[in-house]
């Protein structure tokens, strides 16, 4: 009797624990994700994309262990607009205020939809969010205050965890914020921040310049409060204990995501991992300083690389590799002079940081927006795949749903599409269509771009960028002339009319 009641236990267990393998075909357990989303890193900026003069081995791993993408994208070519596509599944030129945005901003992502963290928490993921974060805090309209519990923020969107710094390293306030607390507050040097006007009499960098260690590039702004040498945009005082130290950003947010990842083994997680690097103020610990041939922007390269390496590391010593998804990206495309005098200009001769492409960050050519995409995970997709897919960092979260086989709600990721196949290099069959966003918006539909008219300088003098506004209708063939050269819109006028048709439709759609 009682080896009858062990048999009938037994078997219920067996079948409660062969659950996942059902769900997920031979898999044990639900892959565990981490994206790391890399900020400002060309399409040209890594030795498997192409580069010559740098070497990026760690991210090159994935692109041999893994697959590395071709005709992968960023939905813009700054980075909230980015960020909000990738959370929210929108395009954000459907929502009004997400263009780049201060440090003191409020919280644009609406809490009430699905995200992309929320997706992996229906699935019964553990999430975090380490890194930069750009997406505002605290409720509209309202004034952050630094000094109490920011009530909305990384959390709110669907993140169990977060670790992060508001917006850039550009911006202040220059510190880090756990969850809904700012990182080493002393409650006697409570912190204030404006970006309208000075606040306080700390030296700035327009006042003080003799004061920087980076200075920054003329008519660039980044000269007001100095925080660490290096002049930011925007004004605070206070927090002075809770000031983080540039040189040693990378490590801490590596040290963050590690502990996430530690404290998670055992149970799946999503790990949004937000680099720093390699946005400006290009400052790396005093490890990679000097590394590279290129400067300072040549060592955040070397450093990202490192962290990446890392992960890797960290993985393997905790035997998750092989059931772990690891997908690298970057939110815009690359920019050499973004502020700051770190010769990065002069030292990036010979350099092609958006490989191929014609414009950067800031550009609706395609060197804005077709970044370096590579994925690894050992039990699903097979080393050394190319593909060159037509995929986007908007259609994670339809993708995820789809995986995970749940529903989306009619209003929740309009924009995004299951392309799980392609990004696991099943099928090279991505999307049939992409509006991405520089200054105008563009319309690719399989291997031809439409741009649509803009006014507007065509040159943006301060960071050198092909802006791709044109007063006309633009239209490429990217399969012959992936470089944007050729403006054949007078040739195919009907073609013409049609793209811009159907961006209008997408556009009220
Ligand atoms: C720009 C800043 C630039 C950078 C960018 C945001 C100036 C002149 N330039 O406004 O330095 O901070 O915003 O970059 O202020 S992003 O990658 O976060 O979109
Ligand atoms: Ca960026």
């Amino acid at each position: 009797m009682k080896n009858k009641y062990f048999q009938f236990l037994a078997c219920i267990l067996i079948a409660v624990l062969s659950i996942p393998t059902i769900v997920f075909g031979q898999k044990k357990q639900k892959p565990n994700v981490i994206f790391i989303y890399a900020d400002d890193v060309g399409y040209g900026d890594l030795s498997s994309y192409g580069a010559t003069k740098i070497s990026t081995p760690n991210i090159d791993r994935l692109a041999k262990e893994g697959i590395r993408f071709t005709n992968a994208h960023a939905t813009s070519a700054t980075c909230t607009p980015s960020r909000f596509a990738l959370m929210t599944g929108k395009y954000p030129w459907r929502q009004k205020g997400t263009g780049v945005l201060p440090g003191d901003a409020s919280l644009i992502i609406p809490t009430e939809n699905l995200t992309l963290p929320k997706v992996f928490q229906d699935a019964g993921y553990k999430t975090a969010s380490v890194g930069k974060w750009h997406l505002g805090l605290g409720e509209n309209n309202k004034q952050i205050n630094w000094n109490k519990p920011i009530n909305k923020g990384p959390n709110e969107t669907g993140f169990d965890y977060a670790f992060f710094f508001p917006a850039t390293s550009d911006r202040v306030p220059t510190v880090f914020i756990e969850n809904h607390d700012v990182l080493g507050l002393d409650r006697e040097d409570p912190i204030e921040v404006d970006y309208s006007k000075k606040i306080g009499n700390e030296p700035t960098g327009k006042e003080n310049p003799e004061l920087l260690k980076l200075p920054a590039s003329p008519n660039h702004g980044h000269n007001n409060t100095i925080v660490n040498g290096i002049g930011r945009i925007g004004w605070m005082t206070g927090g002075k204990q809770a000031r983080w130290t540039d040189e040693e950003i990378a490590h801490v947010f590596l040290s963050k995501a590690e502990q996430f990842i530690e404290q998670n083994s055992k149970n799946p997680f999503f790990l949004y991992f937000s680099l720093n690097d390699i946005h400006v103020p290009r400052m790396p610990s005093t490890q990679f300083k000097g590394k590279s041939s290129m400067g300072l922007r040549g060592d955040v390269i070397l450093q990202m690389d490192w962290t990446v390496g890392e992960i890797l590391k960290k993985l393997d010593e905790l035997k998750i590799a092989d059931n772990t998804l690891l997908i690298f990206s970057s939110d815009n495309g690359p920019v050499i002079d973004d502020g700051y005098a770190d010769k990065a200009v002069e030292l990036s001769k010979g350099h092609k940081a958006a490989g191929a492409l014609r414009g950067g960050k800031y550009s609706a050519f395609e060197g804005g927006s077709r970044v370096p995409w590579l994925a690894r995970w050992p039990q699903a997709i097979k080393p050394g795949t190319e593909s060159d897919a037509l995929i986007c960092q908007i259609d994670l979260m339809a993708s995820f749903s789809h995986f995970f086989q749940q529903k989306i709600g009619i209003d929740d990721g309009v924009d995004s599409y299951n392309v799980m196949d392609a990004m696991l290099g099943k099928t090279k069959t991505g999307r049939t269509f992409l509006v991405k966003q520089g200054g105008a918006l563009s319309l690719t539909q399989g291997t031809w771009k439409y741009i649509e008219p803009r006014e507007g300088k065509a040159i943006q003098e301060l960071t050198n960028t092909e802006t791709g506004n044109n007063p006309k209708p633009q239209l490429y063939d990217l399969s012959k002339d992936l470089g944007e050269k050729t403006n054949l819109a007078d040739k195919y006028p009907a073609k013409v009319k049609a793209m811009s048709a159907e961006l209008e439709r997408i556009r009220d759609g």
